[in-house]
């Protein structure tokens, strides 16, 4: 099967007519080709999106939420299709695809189809004067994603794009490319009009950076690694585009011994192996308050060890394949290194389980419970993104918010306490973008998402979305 990219509302070949092998990590085999796109394509999806603009743009943000809804109906319909085609470009299980990445696809649309519609800007009045903001939609946009949570997070920056009236020249992964490809088929099908969202497939060193190379891109938001965040801003930052920057995180899970014990080992191996710890939001750094230490270790390995590694396509499975070869070789060399670094493995490690037979060239990795390591050794600074967790422990509250904030990512952390005033004090202390208490994961698309430090610049979500995607114009009126 081929991929192929989306430009002027239809579907097309890449120029250079070369191809790239796209891989079912669950099988290790080549199941289709994406376009492997360059400069030329991306230039011709920008000229598409600059012609379509105008038109776009004057629409009422009425008639754009129509169209919008409509491709959250499409998407919703073909929620099965959409669902076992992000699992196999993955390695997801299936029932995760089909219970969260596709259902956010749709809430995403939805969320920033009718939220435009209450969108409204400010006027301030003085005597004799009234200023009133415009905020006008940026022109063509730049959206990049990445592989973890494709569908979910590619549809969460170009849905408030083009709610805010933006031409939109996106690029998925080129990991896992195929339900932004089938999402075009549905533009296709709702009657987006062409040119208004543009899909260049291939990878980040082409058609990425030609992205943020092109001058007549104004915005980028990009989510994806810290470094491809770093390269992109170097770029754009000259250019004076706006910028968003969603990047990775090793987030803090941070365990007082007044919590709610069976509740938070629930919680937390949840937060450590969703998604095969492959979001960005996953706690892989789980800190305890010393006097509760031990019976959290042990109850936390009990619950892991119940955890299903399986075929992505069978109901049990609580974690399928890793989205990579190479993806998977990195896990397994921090497995390595944490070993080195003096880590102790209380389950999982390196051994590779024993799935089915379809699968018995995948990239399946055994949830890994490691001890024994300091917060400041590379194990615990550095991104793993895979199903690898570590715990220490610590004495007082002061320590574990010293440890929480001791790396240079700054995006999320979750709090487990009774305590209510210390809920409050621990939370505003942590250098993080999201804190939950009691809580993991849970989302509320009206809040600001994103991170602070090397975690990323600007905010997602809500109202902070659509003001990213509008430039805000004064206007002052002598009366
Ligand atoms: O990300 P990349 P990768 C982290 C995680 C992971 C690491 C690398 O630690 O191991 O990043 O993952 C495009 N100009 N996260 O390699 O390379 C690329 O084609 C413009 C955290 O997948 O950053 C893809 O579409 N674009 C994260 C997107 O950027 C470029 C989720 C992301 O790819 C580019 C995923 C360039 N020079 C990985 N180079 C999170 N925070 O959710 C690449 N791209």
């Amino acid at each position: 099967m081929q991929i192929k990219n989306y430009i002027n509302g239809e579907l097309v070949e890449p120029i250079s007519n070369k191809y790239i092998e796209n891989i079912n990590p669950a099988t290790g085999e080549v199941y289709s080709y994406l376009p492997d796109s360059d400069s030329r394509d991306v230039n011709k999806a920008v000229q598409a999106a600059s012609e379509a603009f105008n038109s776009w743009s004057r629409k009422s943000a009425q008639e754009r939420s129509q169209i919008l809804l409509k491709i959250a109906d499409l998407i919703e319909k073909n929620l099965d299709k959409l669902a076992l085609a992000e699992t196999t470009d993955n390695g997801k299980p299936l029932k995760l695809s089909k219970k969260v990445d596709i259902p956010r696809a749709v809430e995403n649309f939805r969320f920033f189809a009718t939220g435009i519609i209450h969108f409204a800007s400010e006027s301030h009045y003085q005597p004799h004067f009234l200023n009133y903001t415009l905020r006008m939609p940026l022109g063509v946009v730049g959206c990049i994603s990445p592989w973890n949570l494709p569908l979910y997070l590619f549809t969460w920056k170009v849905a408030p794009a083009l709610a805010a009236g933006n031409c939109v020249v996106a690029k998925p992964s080129e990991i896992t490319p195929m339900t932004a490809y089938l999402l075009a088929e549905l533009c296709i099908e709702a009657g987006l009009p062409r040119g208004v969202m543009n899909i260049v497939h291939g990878y980040g060193s082409t058609v990425g950076t030609a992205i943020t190379q092109h001058p007549s891109i104004r915005a980028i938001s990009f989510t994806g690694g810290t470094k491809t965040g770093q390269e992109i801003a170097r770029v754009a930052a000259p250019m004076f585009k706006k910028l968003s920057l969603e990047l990775g995180g090793k987030n803090a899970t941070l365990v007082f011994a007044d919590c709610d014990l069976e509740r938070t080992i629930h919680e937390t191996v949840s937060a450590s192996f969703s998604n095969q710890g492959q979001i960005c939001l996953c706690g892989s750094r789980i800190f305890v308050e010393q006097s509760i230490y031990e019976v959290f270790v042990q109850k936390f390995v009990e619950r892991t060890k119940k955890l299903i590694v399986a075929d992505p396509l069978d109901e049990r499975a609580n974690l399928g394949a890793v989205v990579s070869k190479s993806h998977y070789e990195k896990i397994l060399s921090y497995i390595d290194l944490a070993q080195e670094e003096g880590g102790k493995i209380l389950y999982g490690g390196k051994e590779k389980p024993v799935v089915n037979q379809r699968c018995e060239k995948g990239y399946f990795v055994y949830p890994t419970v490691i001890t024994g390591l300091d917060a400041y050794c590379r194990t615990n600074q550095e991104e793993i993104f895979g199903p690898v967790v570590t715990i220490q422990p610590f004495d007082t509250e002061e320590e574990a918010i010293i440890f929480a904030n001791s790396t240079q990512y700054g995006l999320a952390g979750s709090i487990w306490t009774q305590n209510l005033a210390r809920a409050h004090r621990v939370a505003q202390a942590v250098e993080s973008g999201i804190l939950w208490v009691n809580c993991w994961l849970i989302r509320d698309l009206r809040t600001p998402f994103g991170g602070m430090k090397q975690s990323g610049v600007g905010r997602e979500g809500g109202w902070e979305a659509l003001r990213f995607f509008t430039e805000p114009k004064n206007i002052c009126i002598q009366i």
